[in-house]
């Protein structure tokens, strides 16, 4: 399917870029790396963010974007899901780009690829099948992407190809320490803040570490929602730990759920019986409701897939 979508993208001549709600390392990685590619190819291409970024993902210069363009091709980055978009509506024939396992194949052109560590990383496949050079600006994003979705070359994503995919990005001009100091060293108080109040909130029953962040929250100590951005981390980083399960309102009546396993596929099984997707070690759902109220109910469905004993 990728040299079906490098056709296209020769073919074509408007795209817009749409990558999932809450837009992380990866999305906005992988996002920005094509968008600097389409500007060499001398495109014009359009950045569709659902909500809005953290600063601290935006250290390059911009690509250069054209807003009231009818795209042809709508390109969906790191997310194959529409349920996804925060409600934004794609104007072009959608093309898919991501690397999230799904249940069954989405209707159209689509490359989805499970054993890629990051979307950001089949943007960097995509380039060089292009032929196209590998700026630094193109790096730094990806490198970013890469960074982000291994947790830091953590996760059982980093494999060889990263590391070599990684090796070729720094030749190019991304920066380990920069990128690593932006997204691991540079945290705002608000976040500890959210923090503390998470770990305050804290239910454990087993291996299972739950929590919850209602939307006044948020409010109360003068956050935004993107100041909360990877904090799931946080609680996957807990020791005895085998599902953690953090639920976000993303407004006062609807919850976001992140949940991240170690060892088993626990997460991606607790996140499907809600109606959500992910990988099996990472995944979330979306839905109605409110936090508080949900927690128990998703710690109890997480029991039936943690391992036993
Ligand atoms: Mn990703």
């Amino acid at each position: 399917m990728k040299n079906r979508i490098i056709e296209l993208i020769k073919e074509q001549d408007r795209f817009e870029i749409i990558t999932h709600e809450g837009p992380d390392e990866d999305s906005v990685g992988s996002s920005r790396a094509l968008a600097f590619a389409l500007n060499v190819l001398g495109k014009t291409v359009r950045l569709v963010y659902p909500s809005p970024i953290p600063d601290s993902l935006l250290f390059t210069p911009e690509p250069k974007q054209k807003k009231g363009i009818t795209p042809q091709i709508s390109i969906l980055l790191d997310v194959s899901d529409m349920k996804l978009l925060g409600g934004v509506k794609p104007l072009g024939e959608i093309v898919i780009i991501d690397h999230h396992r799904k249940k069954e194949e989405p209707e159209g052109i689509s490359w989805i690829d499970p054993r890629k560590s990051s979307a950001s990383e089949m943007v960097y496949d995509l380039i060089r099948a292009m032929d196209l050079e590998i700026t630094p600006a193109m790096a730094s994003n990806i490198y970013m992407g890469i960074f982000g979705d291994t947790g830091g070359f953590i996760h059982s994503n980093t494999t060889p190809k990263v590391f070599k995919t990684a090796y070729e990005l720094t030749k190019a001009g991304a920066d380990p320490n920069q990128i690593a100091y932006k997204l691991k060293k540079s945290r705002s108080l608000k976040y500890y803040h959210i923090l503390c109040m998470i770990m305050d909130r804290i239910i454990q029953s087993g291996k299972i570490f739950g929590s919850y962040i209602r939307y006044r929250d948020f409010g109360d100590i003068r956050a935004n929602p993107e100041d909360a951005a990877g904090i799931i981390e946080e609680l996957a980083s807990l020791g005895g730990a085998e599902l953690v399960i953090l639920l976000r309102e993303l407004n006062p009546d609807t919850v976001h759920a992140s949940i991240r396993s170690k060892g088993t596929e626990s997460a991606l099984k607790t996140a499907r019986a809600f109606g959500g997707g992910g990988h099996g070690m990472a995944a979330g759902f979306t839905v109605k409701g409110r936090a508080d109220e949900l927690i128990e109910q998703v710690i109890e469905e997480g029991m039936k897939w943690v391992s036993k004993g």
